[in-house]
This record gives structure tokens, sequence and C-alpha cells, in this order.
């Protein structure tokens, strides 16, 4: 098989990239390692900034997103009976929408075949080749059959643990990395949410986040240490943690009931610098994973694609190398900005272990500032709603 473009990975970044070369007449195929089903019953994030719902727009497939989505003027960090509302609208102009990660997968998915956005998922053992070539290669195996792609560039979407940024030689890659000594335990339930935006709590028992993704499914996490275990926490003993971590007020409000989910994420700041090696392009959580304190995650993936997607057109439509050639340093200077804004916001809600009595001080002496300044809501909300491109 042929294409301009071979894409490994039908995340967001994947299907948001093979959407918009098919829109442009790019010839692209996406592999993907699981079934469709398999890739929409993962939960993830819920927050989407305004760069994301554009290219949604673009693409004319953002009809459900804005009937669905719930349109978020404001976000709230609580600090024990405190609540501090930042208003997001009235600082920036702008809103945050929250419509969750499932449902852009699926309305990218349902509409690829009438777009002629080839996915072959269940593709096993996919292998990049000759990358460092004008005409790299990717092999895998469907149906027990060794198939191979041949294509001018090839989009590694493939998230943290897929073979793409493997592929990129140790001694032409260099990376940064945090890992937090703590994890999210988040529950899904069909229960009222608490609130009607979205709460970050730093409680001294340790933070806790309110969140949605719909008036009626509720998505809650807090802050465990990484070696709990699910087994340990029970609904009832989540609901209870929970309540005392958000305040009396907002507890009052909590509707509880049986999780339909429930799982622990680690939590790491991680940032690979090469997200071009010749003929390979990284984009996504292949290339970066922020803590998702501040709801980067996804928005950080359709990013990288904002810049991949017109730089791979203008090289196949016009000849031209400037995007393409830009990419990579682009790309970063907005995922170290982010990483940057999520890693202030896990270090300022967080219980930290290692901060002891004086950095507790600080994280109160921060959230009193910012209470009392709208210079510092600002900045906040600047960053909350998505830094432009
Ligand atoms: P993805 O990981 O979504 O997609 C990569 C795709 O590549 C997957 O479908 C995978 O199956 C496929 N793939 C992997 N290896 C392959 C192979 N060898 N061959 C073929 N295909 C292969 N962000 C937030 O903002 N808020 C959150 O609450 C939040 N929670 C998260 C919880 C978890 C557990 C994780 C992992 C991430 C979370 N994130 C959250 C971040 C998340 O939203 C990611 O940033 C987003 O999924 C990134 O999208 P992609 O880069 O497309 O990668
Ligand atoms: C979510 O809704 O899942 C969510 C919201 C905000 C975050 C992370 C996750 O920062």
């Amino acid at each position: 098989m042929k294409a301009d473009v071979a894409i490994i990975g039908a995340g967001p970044s994947g299907l948001m990239l093979g959407h918009l070369l098919a829109q442009a007449g790019v010839d692209a195929v996406i592999l993907e390692r699981k079934t469709g089903a398999h890739v929409l019953s993962r939960i993830r994030a819920g927050v989407l900034e305004r760069g994301t719902i554009d290219i949604m727009t673009q693409l004319g497939l953002d009809e459900r997103l804005q009937r669905e989505g719930l349109p978020h003027d404001g976000v709230t960090l609580a600090d024990g009976e405190r609540l501090i509302h930042i208003p997001v609208k009235g600082l920036t102009g702008q809103h945050v929408v929250v419509y969750g990660q499932t449902e852009i997968t699926k309305d990218l998915m349902d509409a690829a075949p009438q777009r002629g956005v080839p996915i072959i998922y269940e593709a096993d053992a996919v292998a990049l080749h000759a990358i460092e070539t004008d005409s790299p290669y990717v092999t895998y195996q469907k149906n027990g059959e060794e198939r191979r792609i041949d294509a001018r560039f090839i989009a590694g979407c493939d998230g943290f643990h897929g073979p793409s940024r493997k592929a990129i030689p140790d001694s032409a890659s260099s990376f940064v990395e945090k890992v937090y000594p703590f994890g999210w335990l988040g529950v899904l339930a069909d229960v009222k949410p608490c609130s009607h935006e979205v709460v970050y709590a730093n409680h001294d028992r340790g933070f806790a986040l309110a969140s949605m993704r719909s008036n009626t499914r509720s998505r809650y996490y807090i802050q465990v240490s990484m070696d709990e275990k699910l087994e340990d926490w029970s609904d009832d003993r989540f609901w209870e943690e929970l309540g005392l971590r958000l305040g009396s007020e907002l507890a009052a409000e909590l509707a509880t009931g049986p999780s339909i989910e429930k799982s622990i994420a680690p939590l790491r700041s991680f940032v690979f610098e090469t997200m071009r090696h010749d003929s390979l392009f990284l984009a996504g959580d292949a290339a970066h994973i922020v803590p998702p304190t501040g709801a980067k995650g996804l928005n950080l993936a359709a990013s990288d694609i904002a810049y991949l997607a017109p730089a791979l057109i203008a090289f196949f439509k016009d000849a031209d190398s400037t995007g393409i050639d830009s990419y990579a340093t682009k790309a970063l200077a907005r995922v170290w900005k982010s990483s940057r804004f999520s890693w202030y916001l896990t270090s300022l809600m967080h219980h930290l272990p290692e901060g002891g009595d004086f950095g507790r001080k600080m994280q109160i002496a921060e959230l009193d500032y910012i209470a009392s300044s709208r210079a510092a809501q600002t900045t906040i909300a600047e960053n909350y709603i998505g830094l432009p491109l």
C-alpha cells in the first residue's frame, strides 16, 4: 500500500491529522493497534480549549460538541473552606468547553469512512523503517499476514507507549522528565455534578478535582500515593474522602452513587525534545506528557496537529517545506509553556510530600495572592483557556 503520510495511532491526534489531510486531498492512512471500541472505552480528558474546538469546526465535525458540550466561563480553586472563583470569560473573553475525549474521538471515528479517512484497526506489530530516508515505510501484522505501507512521511501519534518515539536513535534525541510521587484516583459516576464548573481543591489531606461529562454524569479525582491499591478504595471510602477535601460548601452539594469507572493514573511531566527526525514527525503523547492538572494533555495533542497538518499540506500541495522544517520548534515552544502551567498548577494544588511546612505555607500564600490579584487570576485564565498557537 502507498500513502503520502502513514499515521500510527487512532487517538485524538492521529484522527485529527488524518481528517485534516483528507480534507485537503493529502493521502493518509491510520494504523491502530486496538479496536475502535477499545479506544473509545478509555476515560481520559474532558476540557477543551478554543484551539481544539476550532479543529473540529474546521472539519465540520463540531455539531454534537456545540450541542452537548458544556461551556465554562470560570474555574474554581478551593483552599480548604475557601473557594477562589476565577472568572475566565470575564478576564479573557473566552471560555473552555467540557466535552469528553471519548465523545470527540467518537465523532472523528464515526465520520472517517464517509470522509475517506482509512483506519486499519487491530494492526499488530507495527514497526517503522527507513525513517532517515525520503521513502520510509511501516510494516504491520493483520490477520496474521505481514503488510507494508510506503509513505513520504510517518506521523507518530501512538501515545507514550507507542513505537514511534523509540524509533528515533538516542544519539539524535533528548528528553526531560519529572515523575510525581503521587497519582490520581479517578471515578466516573452517573450523579449530578456538585459544581457547574471545574473545581481544583488543595486540602491538607491532598488534592481533589470535581469535573463532569454532562449535567447527570460526574468525573472526580483525588490525589493518592502511587502504592495505593484500587481494591482498597470502595466507592463509599472515595465519596467520604472526596467530600472532606472539597470542603463543606461543595460537600453539601455532593451527590454520590455507584462508580461506572474507577482507575489510578500516574502523574508525570515528560517532554521529548525531538518532535521531528527526518521523515518521522511526533505529535501528542508520543512526544510529551503533562500532569492532567490544568487539562492540557488532549489540547496539546490538538495543537501539535494544528501546526503539523498545514505544514504537511503545504509540502504536498505547494512543495513548500517551511512548515515541516519549523514544526518541531513551533510545537515544542507551546509544549513547554503548557508543561509549565500544568507543573505550576500541580505544584500549587497537590500535597507535596517533599515540600514540608515551608512548601505548604508557600502554597497558601500563593492562593492568598491569587484570591486578591486580578493580574494573578488573569495569568491562570489565559493559560486555562489555552495559549495562542
Ligand atoms: P493517545 O494515547 O490518546 O492515542 C494513541 C493511540 O495509538 C492509541 O489509540 C493507541 O492504542 C495507539 N497505539 C499505541 N501503540 C500502538 C502501536 N504499536 N501500533 C498502533 N497503534 C498504537 N488529559 C486531560 O487533559 N485530562 C485528563 O483527565 C486526562 N486523563 C488521562 C488519563 C490517562 C490514563 C491518560 C493516559 C491520559 C490522560 N490525559 C488526560 C491525557 C490524554 O488526554 C492524552 O493527552 C491524549 O489521549 C493524547 O492523545 P494522543 O496523542 O492521540 O495519544
Ligand atoms: C476531567 O474532566 O476529566 C478533567 C478536568 C480537568 C482536569 C483534568 C481532567 O484538569
